[in-house]
Formats: C-alpha cells, sequence, structure tokens
C-alpha cells in the first residue's frame, strides 16, 4: 500500500511539474487551516447550532433577514482576523512556472491576499455589499457589533431604501454568468485541473471536474477526506491542502 501511494504521490508531483496551464477550483476546506470554518465541519460557537446550509438560502434571507445579516457579519469580521495559510501561497508562487487560474467557490479574500492573480468567485464576494432591490453597490461602512449577536438589522439602500445583503450567491440564485463560462471554458483546455477542499455537493461548480475530465484533462483532488468527486478524478491525494500545495509546486 506503501509503494502504491508513493508511485501516485511521484505520478501528481510529475503531472503538477508539467503543467503550463493549471485550473484550481478550491473550496472551504482551502480556508480551514487560516482559521474559517467550512460549511459541513462548523466551528463552535454562536452558529454551531445553525445549519449554514440553511442559512445560505434565499429562502433565509425572505424569512429572517436579521438573522441572516448577522450571520454574515460575524463571518465578514472572521475574514479581517484570519491571515492566508501556506495553501493560498502556494498557489500564488506556481504563477511563477505556470498559468494558474483560481476558481473559487470560497467569498473571503484570502486567495487575493495570498497573492494570486487571477482569481473567478463562483459563488460571490461577502463583502461587495449590495442593495437586494435595486442591485446598487453599498459602500458605506458596515458596523460589525463588538459582541456576536443572533440578529441585526441590514443597512438600508441610500437610493432606494431597500435591504442590504451580502454579495453572495444563495441556494436557489444563479452564479455570475462570466464567472461560471470562464470557469468552464478554461477547465476544458487546462493541462491539469486541481480540485482543493471541496465537498463536490453543490452544482454546478461541482461539474467542474467532470467537465475536465471529460476532455481527457487530468484532475487532481486535494482533501483529507472523500468526496463526491473521488471517483471521477485521475489522482487523489488525501492530505490538508497547506502542506500539500506547497509540496506540489515547490
Ligand atoms: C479540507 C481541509 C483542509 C477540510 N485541506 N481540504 C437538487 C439536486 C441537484 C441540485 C440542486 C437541487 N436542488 C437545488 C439544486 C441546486 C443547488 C445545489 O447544488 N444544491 C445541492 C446542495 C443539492 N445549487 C444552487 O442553487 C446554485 N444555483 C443554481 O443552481 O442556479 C440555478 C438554479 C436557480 C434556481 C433554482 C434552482 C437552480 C447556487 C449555489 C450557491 C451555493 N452557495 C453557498 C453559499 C455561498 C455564500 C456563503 O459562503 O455563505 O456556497 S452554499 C456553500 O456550499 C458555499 C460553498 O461555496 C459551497 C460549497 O461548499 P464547499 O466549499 O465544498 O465546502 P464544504 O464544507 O462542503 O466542504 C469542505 C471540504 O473541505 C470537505 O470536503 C473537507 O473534507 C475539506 N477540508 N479541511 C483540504 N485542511
Amino acid at each position: 500500500y506503501r509503494e502504491r501511494m508513493t508511485n501516485v504521490l511521484d505520478e501528481v508531483l510529475e503531472v503538477a511539474r508539467d503543467a503550463r496551464r493549471v485550473v484550481v477550483l478550491t473550496g472551504a476546506g482551502i480556508s480551514a487551516e487560516s482559521g474559517l470554518a467550512t460549511f459541513r465541519d462548523p466551528e463552535d460557537g454562536l452558529w454551531n447550532r445553525y445549519d449554514p446550509m440553511q442559512l445560505a438560502s434565499i429562502d433565509a434571507w425572505d424569512e429572517d433577514p436579521e438573522m441572516v445579516w448577522a450571520w454574515y457579519l460575524w463571518r465578514f469580521e472572521r475574514h479581517h482576523q484570519v491571515e492566508p495559510n501556506a495553501g493560498h501561497r502556494a498557489l500564488a508562487d506556481w504563477e511563477e512556472g505556470a498559468d494558474v487560474l483560481v476558481v473559487t467557490q470560497n467569498v473571503d479574500d484570502l486567495h487575493e491576499r495570498g497573492g494570486s492573480s487571477d482569481v473567478v468567485h463562483l459563488h460571490g464576494n461577502l463583502s461587495a455589499f449590495r442593495c437586494s432591490d435595486c442591485e446598487r453597490p453599498y459602500t458605506d461602512r458596515v458596523d460589525v457589533p463588538h459582541e456576536p449577536v443572533e440578529r441585526l438589522a441590514p443597512p438600508s439602500c441610500p437610493a432606494c431604501g431597500g435591504l442590504v445583503r451580502p454579495g453572495v450567491v444563495w441556494f436557489g440564485e444563479m452564479l455570475p454568468p462570466d464567472a461560471f463560462d470562464r470557469a468552464v471554458e478554461e477547465v476544458q483546455s487546462a493541462d491539469l485541473v486541481l480540485t482543493v477542499g471541496t465537498s463536490g455537493i453543490v452544482a454546478p461548480a461541482s461539474l467542474l471536474p467532470r467537465f475536465a475530465g471529460a476532455r481527457g484533462v487530468p484532475v487532481i483532488e486535494i482533501n483529507p477526506n472523500p468526496t463526491e468527486h473521488s471517483d471521477e478524478v485521475t489522482h487523489v491525494w488525501r492530505a490538508p491542502a497547506a502542506s500539500a500545495l506547497p509540496a506540489l509546486v515547490q
């Protein structure tokens, strides 16, 4: 078994070294070692009684915008408290030797802060606040409470009075079409696709590795746990992102 694993690793390292055009699909797991909770392993605290999958939906917002706003502001605050990790930085370093496009489902800015220059956000950016009615960007300062709270009134849009919402894509909403179209195009024409720290449960992002595979593009999964992608990728590397990615890129 050990020998087989070594061979797999050698192969993975070789594929990665030879690739000129790389697309890396990332999910919450790449930010886990920075201290941000993933969706399906929530951290302790005020919000651990709630299911993120329920909170991250247009239905939750329609029903209880104050609760959804409080959750997002708490996460907004967490984003400012954490730093990119060695996994994010390795992807930026890779740009020295290859064209690297990061396609992330994450709504944090850790890839950008880690130095990646080309990042597509399939599920938006938490801090790109906008009006939920007229869609205008909301650029006023957003007040974050010092203590986490369970409910908080969202600000009103100065133009139309509508409720201000986070700039994310909720269940039941369309992905930004430009972002998804570009991701589809790039995974199909890449030399290598990596999927890192995503459970592969959420569509349509979950289709991207399959699109790559259908064109014969090798796909490497980096994840300590099995995922929905595990059976359809060409290589699996069961390791945390912050140790696997630096080893892959060095
Ligand atoms: C590590 C690690 C370490 C840990 N290193 N790894 C029925 C069937 C099929 C589809 C549907 C259906 N009903 C509805 C749908 C469509 C729906 C969908 O996919 N639902 C599924 C749940 C079934 N999709 C949508 O609604 C999308 N829109 C759409 O389809 O539009 C068309 C349409 C319109 C109208 C009606 C119907 C269709 C939109 C999806 C938007 C998803 N939004 C969220 C929230 C974003 C904002 C926010 O952050 O709050 O995006 S949900 C949440 O899941 C978030 C994430 O980006 C996304 C993916 O999660 P991710 O990143 O994979 O995280 P986890 O937690 O799942 O996994 C973490 C992984 O990391 C694990 O594997 C760990 O092992 C690993 N890990 N530590 C590496 N150190």
